[in-house]
C-alpha cells in the first residue's frame, strides 16, 4: 500500500496557491485601492476660487441669528477656477483636520482621500490630520498626521476603519475649550466634520465660537440615512442626497432581492426585513425601488392615514376625533395583514414586507410615549449627577420610577408629563418593547431606533391580527381550481357537486377560496351534511379533509435586519466619485476662506460633467426642534415627500408589486454593488427620478 506523505503545516503555509488564499487582501480591494475617481472639471485646472450664488434664499429663524450671529452673512459659495492674482492664497501652507462623526457610511476614506490630495496637491507642505474615533480626538487632543501611505490603504473601501468615528459631540463650552486648545496645539487652520444632521448642526457651532481664534470649520453631508437634503426657500436643490446612502440601499436592496428569490422558490415564508433609517424611510423606498418587494411600509406616508369611519362618526356627532388622524399600531398590523390575506388568497402564502427602522416614529402612541420618556430621561439627568439609566439599571427598576411619578412621589417636572393613562398603557405593551422604548438616549437625547426590536412589535401585532382573521374564516389559502378538480376526480368525486358547497367563489376565481363559515373539521362536516353530500354517520371524504386543510394557511415568517452590514459595504462607483470631489470641494472652500458651510454637488442627478460643487451656508438652514424635551436649533432631517416623483412612484406601482393576483412576483434582482464594469443603474432611483 503506497503511503503518501502529508505535507507539513510550514509547507503548505509556503505554498504560493495557499499564499493567494489567505492573503488579507481580495482582489476587489486591491483593485479598488488603486482607482482614482473622476474630479469635476473645476479641480482639474489648478486652484480655485469661490463665487458667491445670490440666487439662493432662505428663510432664517429667529433664534439662528440670535445664536450664529457671525455666520448670518453667508452665502452659497460655488467653487470656480481661480484667477492667476488669488492663486497665492489657494497654494498658502495650511494645516487641517478632519473627524468623521456618528455611523459610518460607505466613501467616508475618499472624503479624506479627496481633501488630503487636493491639500498636497494644493502644497506639499500642507499636514492633514485625522482625529482619532470621532470628535473624541479633537477634544482630548488625539490625531495622527496622514501620510500617502496611510490615505493609500483606505482609497474607495468601506467603512470608517482608518480613523474611526464617534457619537460626542461638542456641545459644552468646556468642551469647545478643549477643542479650541487641540486646535492650537496642531496649528491648524481649519477642521472638517464629517457627519450627519446633528453633526453638522454642530460643525456651524463650532464655526462659530472658533471664528475668532481664525479656526475654520467645514461639514460634509454624511448618513446612510439620505435625510440630508437641502433646498434653498423656493425649493431650488442644493444637496440632494447624503453620501452612503446609495451604497448602503443597494447593499440592502441586494440581500432582500435574494431573499425574493429564496421566497418565491420554497413559498412558505413571509420574509420582513426592517432596514435602517433612523427616522426617515428614504432607504425603505429606495429598496422598494430596487426589489419590488410585495409591500414596503413608508412611515411618512403612514402617518398621513385617515380613520375615515371614525371621522365621519364624530362628524355626526358634531366633534372632530383628533385620534382618527395618523397611524395606530391597530392600522399598521392591518396594513401588514391585508396583504397576507390577499396573497393568500391567490394561493401565495409567502411575500416580502420591507419595514423602516423608524416606522414607529411615525405611529400616533409610539410618538407620544417616545417624546414623553425623551423628556423624563433628559430631565433627570440634568438635575442629578447620575444619569436616569445608571441609577435604574433594570427594567422593573424604570417602570417603579414611572410609576413614582404618577404617584407624584417625585415632586419635580416630570411628574406632570406621565399620568396613569400613560402608565396603563405603557403596561400593556410587551416587556421587551417597554424596554426599548426606554434604552438610553443618545448623546443628542435621539432614540435610538437600532435598537428596538420594531419587527418583533409589528409582527406580534399581525399575528393576533391574523388568528383573528382566521377565527372569522377570512384568511385562508386559495386553491387553484384544476388542481381541486384533478384531486376529486381522482378521488372519485364530482368537483361541480362539492364546489358550491366548499367555495365562495366556485366557478368564478382561479383560486378558490373555502367557505368563511367553515372553520374546522366540524363545521366543514356539517356544510357537507346540510348540503345534502353527507349522512350523518359518514366521515368526510379524505379528498375533502385534505382540500380543507390545505386551505388553512400556516403563517411561517422570517425576520431580518439591514443595518450595519450596509453600513459597512464598500462604496459604489457613485459614493466613490461623489465623496472624493466632496473631498475637494472641502478643500476649496477652506482656501477660499469659508467657514460654518457644508460641502455640496448640486446636479448630482445629471451626468458627471454636469456637476457643480459648492459651499452650502449651514446657519440659514437652522431652525429650532424638540430634542430632549427642549428646543434646540438644528438642521432639519429631510424625510420622504409624499408628493416626491419617488414616493408617487412607489405608491402607483404598489398594487402591482403586491401582487396579490395568480400572475408571477415581479420581483427586481438588484445584483451586488460591483465595481468594475458597467453597471445597472448608477446613482440612486430616488434622485434619477425626484429630479424629473
Ligand atoms: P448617522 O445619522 O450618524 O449617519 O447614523 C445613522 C444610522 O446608521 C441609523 O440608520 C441608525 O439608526 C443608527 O445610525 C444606528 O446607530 P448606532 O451606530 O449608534 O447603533
Amino acid at each position: 500500500m503506497s503511503e503518501k506523505r502529508q505535507v507539513s503545516l510550514s509547507e503548505l503555509l509556503s505554498h504560493d496557491s495557499v499564499q493567494k488564499i489567505i492573503e488579507d487582501d481580495s482582489l476587489d480591494a486591491m483593485e479598488r485601492r488603486a482607482y482614482t475617481p473622476p474630479l469635476c472639471e473645476v479641480f482639474q485646472n489648478g486652484p480655485t476660487a469661490l463665487e458667491s450664488q445670490n440666487q439662493y434664499r432662505f428663510d432664517i429663524d429667529g433664534a439662528a441669528r440670535e445664536q450664529l450671529p457671525h455666520l448670518m452673512e453667508n452665502k452659497v459659495e460655488k467653487v470656480v477656477s481661480a484667477p492667476s492674482s488669488e492663486a497665492n492664497g489657494y497654494h498658502r501652507c495650511r494645516a487641517i483636520g478632519i473627524a468623521f462623526s456618528g455611523g459610518p457610511a460607505p466613501g467616508g476614506h475618499n472624503v479624506i482621500a479627496g481633501l488630503y490630495d487636493a491639500a498636497k496637491k494644493a502644497n506639499p507642505e500642507n499636514r492633514v490630520y485625522g482625529f482619532l474615533l470621532g470628535q473624541d480626538g479633537i477634544i482630548e487632543g488625539n490625531a495622527w498626521e496622514l501620510s500617502d501611505e496611510i490615505v493609500n490603504r483606505y482609497r474607495n473601501l468601506g467603512g470608517f476603519c482608518m480613523i474611526k468615528t464617534g457619537r460626542t459631540k461638542i456641545d459644552s463650552a468646556n468642551k469647545m475649550r478643549l477643542s479650541i486648545e487641540t486646535c492650537k496645539k496642531l496649528g491648524l487652520n481649519a477642521l472638517v466634520v464629517v457627519g450627519g444632521d446633528d453633526s453638522n448642526t454642530n460643525a456651524a457651532f463650532m464655526a462659530e465660537s472658533m471664528k475668532e481664534e481664525g479656526i475654520q470649520v467645514i461639514g460634509v453631508p454624511k448618513t446612510i440615512d439620505g435625510d440630508i437634503q437641502v433646498k434653498d426657500a423656493d425649493g431650488k436643490s442644493l444637496c440632494a442626497i447624503s453620501f452612503g446612502f446609495h451604497s448602503a440601499a443597494r447593499s440592502f436592496a441586494r440581500n432582500v432581492g435574494d431573499l425574493c428569490t429564496d421566497g418565491s422558490s420554497d413559498v412558505k415564508y413571509w420574509h420582513i426585513c426592517k432596514v435602517m433609517g433612523r427616522v426617515a424611510s428614504h432607504l425603505a423606498l429606495e429598496v422598494s425601488l430596487q426589489t419590488h418587494a410585495n409591500l414596503t411600509l413608508i412611515g411618512e406616508d403612514l402617518a398621513n392615514y385617515v380613520d375615515e369611519d371614525r371621522v365621519e362618526k364624530a362628524a355626526a356627532e358634531g366633534v372632530v376625533d383628533y385620534t382618527a388622524y395618523g397611524i395606530t399600531l391597530r392600522h399598521l398590523s392591518r396594513v401588514v395583514c391585508d396583504a397576507i390575506v390577499r396573497r393568500a388568497a391567490v394561493g401565495k402564502n409567502y411575500g416580502m414586507v420591507v419595514i423602516p427602522e423608524g416606522i414607529l416614529e411615525f405611529v400616533n402612541e409610539v410618538q407620544v410615549f417616545i417624546i414623553k420618556l425623551n423628556t423624563i430621561i433628559s430631565e433627570y439627568n440634568d438635575v442629578h449627577d447620575t444619569s436616569f439609566h445608571t441609577d435604574f439599571p433594570s427594567l422593573e427598576d424604570k417602570l417603579e420610577y414611572l410609576r413614582r411619578l404618577v404617584r407624584g412621589i417625585r415632586k419635580m417636572g416630570p411628574e406632570t408629563i406621565w399620568n396613569a393613562r400613560d402608565d396603563e398603557l405603557f403596561n400593556d405593551i410587551p416587556e421587551f418593547f417597554q424596554e426599548g422604548l426606554l434604552i438610553e438616549r443618545d448623546s443628542h437625547g435621539n432614540f435610538q431606533f437600532s435598537q428596538v426590536e420594531t419587527d418583533r412589535v409589528i409582527l406580534g401585532l399581525v399575528m393576533d391580527y391574523l388568528s383573528i382573521l382566521k377565527e372569522k374564516g377570512r384568511y385562508k389559502l386559495g386553491i387553484e381550481e384544476n388542481y381541486y378538480a384533478k384531486a376529486f376526480i381522482r378521488a372519485g368525486l364530482n368537483p361541480e357537486l362539492y364546489g358550491p358547497v366548499l367555495f365562495r367563489n366556485y366557478g368564478v376565481g382561479r383560486y378558490l377560496l373555502v367557505r368563511e363559515e367553515l372553520i374546522s373539521q366540524k363545521t366543514l362536516k356539517q356544510g357537507l351534511i346540510k348540503a345534502g353530500l353527507l349522512d350523518e354517520e359518514e366521515p368526510v371524504p379524505l379528498s375533502v379533509v385534505k382540500i380543507f386543510n390545505k386551505s388553512v394557511p400556516d403563517f411561517k415568517v422570517q425576520t431580518h435586519f439591514y443595518g450595519y452590514d450596509g453600513r459597512g459595504s464598500d462604496p459604489t462607483k457613485f459614493d466613490c466619485t461623489y465623496t472624493y470631489n466632496l473631498g475637494h470641494t472641502a478643500f476649496s472652500l477652506i482656501a477660499g476662506g469659508s467657514t460654518g458651510h457644508m460641502v455640496g454637488i448640486r446636479n448630482l442627478e445629471k451626468s458627471f460633467e454636469e456637476w457643480e460643487p459648492l459651499g452650502i451656508p449651514i446657519a440659514p438652514l437652522m431652525h429650532l426642534e424638540e430634542r430632549g424635551g427642549k428646543m434646540k436649533l438644528v438642521l432639519e432631517k429631510s424625510v420622504v415627500e409624499l408628493d416626491s416623483n419617488a414616493f408617487r412612484i412607489v405608491k402607483a406601482l404598489r398594487e402591482k408589486w403586491m401582487a396579490a393576483s395568480p400572475a408571477p412576483d415581479p420581483f427586481r434582482k438588484p445584483g451586488a454593488i460591483r465595481f468594475r464594469g458597467e453597471m445597472e443603474e448608477d446613482k440612486p432611483m430616488i434622485l434619477t427620478l425626484n429630479a424629473i
